[in-house]
């Protein structure tokens, strides 16, 4: 069984439900962020902000510390999309998220050139947007190109819902939680598979204890 958990995440004994979002600038602040709290978390999130500043060879140095998802939202035509999920690839990415909006054609080039890494597609955003309108249609493209998991806010519950009801077999990841006023139960209770935070631990005095916090009140809450 140990064994299982280990496969699961290869830097932790524990399964988390966490993904942090990681979005810092400077080098040495998103190293030492990653050192401290990698091990408890499932993954790590990055986005523009630790890219601009650092290039993509950060993905291979914070991956020393924990499974690392690239959150580049990509959106474009298939052959641009391929070449920057294969950079990610070479450069020891675990996940890639893209969007979904850009049709099937799109999204498949991101999935065939992810190999084993998990394609996770944005369905539903933390904050209104068009996507509310076509959110079905998204699944749909999502799980026919194959991806892994969706992106659905943590934060409205609505959406969460819809989202669930329609993901069977696909995990479900989301935003939302904490400094966009989410609360972590209630999105783990109405589906999401982990839950993506950022300012709330990156921003504390604290960041391994409030991770810490917010673990135990998943464990606390939903083993009862
Ligand atoms: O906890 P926060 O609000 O500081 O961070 C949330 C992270 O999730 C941050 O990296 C956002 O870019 C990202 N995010 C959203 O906040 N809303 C979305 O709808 C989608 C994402 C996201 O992660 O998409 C993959």
């Amino acid at each position: 069984f140990a064994y299982l958990l280990y496969t699961h995440n290869k830097y932790t004994t524990m399964e988390s439900k966490i993904i942090f979002a990681l979005d810092v600038y400077d080098y040495n602040t998103a190293m030492e962020l990653a050192r401290t709290v990698g091990e408890k978390v499932f993954a790590i999130k990055i986005n523009w902000p630790v890219i601009l500043e650092n290039g993509i060879k950060i993905v291979r140095d914070l991956s020393k510390y924990a499974n690392i998802i690239c959150d580049f939202k990509l959106a474009d035509i298939d052959n641009t999309v391929s070449m920057i999920t294969t950079k990610v690839k070479e450069y020891g990415g675990y996940g890639i998220i893209s969007h979904s909006f850009t049709g099937l054609n799109s999204l498949k080039a991101v999935v065939k050139s992810a190999g084993n890494m998990k394609v996770f597609s944005v369905v539903s955003m933390s904050q209104e947007s068009y996507l509310d309108n076509i959110t079905e249609e998204l699944i749909k493209i999502s799980r026919e190109a194959g991806v892994y998991g969706l992106v659905a806010p943590g934060n409205r519950p609505y959406y969460l819902k819809k989202v669930k009801e329609l993901s069977e077999g696909l995990k479900i990841i989301s935003p939302g939680v904490g400094a966009q006023g989410g609360d972590i139960v209630n999105a783990m209770l109405l589906g999401s598979d982990y839950v993506i935070i950022g300012r709330s631990i990156y921003n504390s005095l604290d960041p391994l204890g409030t991770l810490e916090g917010f673990s135990s009140s998943i464990n606390n809450k939903l083993n009862k």
